[in-house]
C-alpha cells in the first residue's frame, strides 16, 4: 500500500511527535479526558501502528512520572525502550516538564523564589541525563510558567538574569557530562502565563547572543505561537535560518485570536504552512519536524491515528507543491522579472568603503521609471493559489 501512496512519509522525513502530543487524553480547562490514558509504550506503539514516524520526545514526567520510585521508574524504562526498538523509532529530543507541578506556579528558572530556581535546574539536569539515556541530541527549553499574570509580581530585567544565570549553567553541564546536546528556545507569548518571558522567537535570537556559550543554544519556533502573537511563521522561521539558529521546529496550527489551539500541521493556514515548508527545503533544513499538536477532543484513538498520519501528508502535499512551485515555468519568469539584479551596484552595496560610498552617492537613479516597473503579484500569487488547490 505504501508504495501506491506518493505521500507516504519514511523516517528519512523526520517526522517526530511527543509522548505529550498523541498522548493527550482530550482533556481542556473546561472539560475532563475524553479519551483513555496511554502508557509512555502504548504510545509509542500506536506510532508505530501509523508507520513512517522518524521518532517520538517526551517531557521527563511524560516517561517518569514526578513521584515514581525507582523501581518504577525502571520498569517504565525498561517497557518504553522495548516498545522503541518493536516500533522502531528514536528519541531525537527531550525536555523538562517545568510548569505541571504546583511547586512552578510562579515560574521555574524566574520564579521569585530562589529555591524553586535551583530545584528547576535540578529537574533539568536529571532530565538532560533521562533523555541521554535515550539517546536524544537536542533539548529544548520551553519555558510556559516562565512570566507574570501582573506586572507588579516580577522585576523583568531581574528575572532575564535569572533566565540567564540557568541557561549558562545548564550548558556549562551539557559540556561537562558529554551529553551532545544542542539546546533549543522556544518563546510563546501566552497561555499558561498571561504574559511570558521571551515572547517570540526573535526576543530568544537576541538573548541567545547574551548567553556564555551561545553556539550551543538555538531555538525551536512553533507556528501556533508566533501565530498567537500575530505574527508570519514563515518570516520567524526565515530569521531563525538566517542566524544559523533553527535547531528544532514545532509544526502545527492556530488561528489568530483564539486561545492555544494546537491544531493539526496545516489544517488552518494553507498558505504559511506551504511556505514554511518551502524555506525547510529551499535551505535545506535537516533536524527534526516535531508536530506539537494535539488531535481534536472529539477523536477516538483510530482518529488520533488519523491525526498523526495526516500531519505527516500534508506535509508531504505540501513538499510535492513546494518542488512544482521551484519548477512551475510561469512561475519562476514572473519571478524573474520581479527580480532585477544589477551586479555592478550589487558590487558597490555589498560592502562599504569610502569609494563605493562616492560611487552610489554619484549614481544617477531615475526614480519615477523604477516607481513603474511592474510587480505582478496578484498574478502570482493567483497562480500560487491554482497550485495549492490543484487546479494548476
Ligand atoms: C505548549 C508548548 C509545549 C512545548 C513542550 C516542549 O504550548 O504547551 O508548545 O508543547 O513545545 O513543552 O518543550
Ligand atoms: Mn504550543
Ligand atoms: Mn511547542
Amino acid at each position: 500500500m505504501a508504495k501506491q501512496n506518493p505521500y507516504a512519509p519514511t523516517p528519512a522525513d523526520r517526522f517526530t511527535f511527543g509522548l505529550w502530543t498523541v498522548g493527550n487524553p482530550g482533556r481542556d480547562p473546561f472539560g475532563e479526558p475524553t479519551r483513555p490514558r496511554l502508557s509512555p509504550a502504548q504510545i509509542v506503539e500506536l506510532l508505530g501502528q501509523v508507520g513512517g514516524v522518524h521518532g517520538v520526545n517526551f517531557h521527563d514526567n511524560d516517561l517518569v512520572p514526578i513521584d515514581a520510585t525507582q523501581a518504577e521508574a525502571e520498569q517504565i524504562k525498561r517497557d518504553f525502550r522495548k516498545a522503541l526498538r518493536r516500533a522502531r523509532l528514536r528519541v531525537p529530543m527531550a525536555t523538562t516538564n517545568l510548569f505541571t507541578d504546583p511547586v512552578f506556579k510562579d515560574g521555574a528558572f524566574t520564579s521569585n523564589d530562589a529555591d524553586v530556581r535551583a530545584y528547576a535546574i535540578q529537574k533539568t539536569m536529571n532530565g538532560m541525563h533521562l533523555g541521554a539515556e535515550f539517546g536524544a541530541k537536542t533539548y529544548v527549553f520551553w519555558g510556559g510558567r516562565e512570566g507574570t499574570d501582573t506586572n507588579v509580581s516580577k522585576d523583568p530585567v531581574q528575572a532575564t538574569g535569572w533566565f540567564r544565570e540557568a541557561i549558562n549553567f545548564l550548558c556549562r553541564y551539557n559540556r561537562d557530562q558529554r551529553f551532545g546536546y544542542r539546546f533549543a528556545l522556544e518563546a510563546k507569548p501566552n497561555e499558561p502565563r498571561g504574559h511570558i518571558f521571551a515572547p517570540v522567537t526573535g526576543s530568544m535570537l537576541g538573548f541567545i547572543s547574551t548567553l556564555d556559550l551561545p553556539d550551543m543554544v538555538g531555538v525551536n519556533p512553533e507556528f501556533a505561537h508566533e501565530q498567537m502573537a500575530g505574527l508570519n511563521f514563515p518570516q520567524v522561521v526565515a530569521e531563525a535560518i538566517d542566524a544559523g539558529k533553527l535547531f528544532h521546529i514545532d509544526l502545527n496550527d492556530q488561528e489568530a485570536g483564539r486561545f492555544d489551539q494546537d491544531l493539526r500541521f496545516a489544517s488552518q493556514s494553507y498558505k504559511h504552512a506551504f511556505f514554511v515548508a518551502k524555506l525547510l527545503i529551499d535551505y535545506r533544513y535537516r533536524g527534526p519536524k516535531h508536530f506539537d499538536s494535539h488531535a481534536y477532543r472529539t477523536a477516538d484513538y483510530a482518529d488520533v491515528k488519523a491525526f498523526a498520519a495526516g500531519s505527516m501528508r500534508s506535509w508531504k502535499i505540501l513538499e510535492a507543491k513546494v518542488y512544482r512551485f521551484n519548477r512551475d515555468r510561469r512561475i519562476q519568469n514572473l519571478l524573474g522579472k520581479i527580480h532585477h539584479d544589477r551586479p555592478q551596484l550589487a558590487r558597490l552595496t555589498r560592502r562599504y568603503s569610502k569609494q563605493n560610498a562616492k560611487a552610489i552617492l554619484n549614481a544617477e537613479f531615475n526614480r519615477k521609471k523604477l516607481a513603474a516597473r511592474p510587480l505582478p503579484y496578484e498574478q502570482l500569487d493567483q497562480l500560487l493559489f491554482d497550485l495549492l488547490m490543484g487546479v494548476r
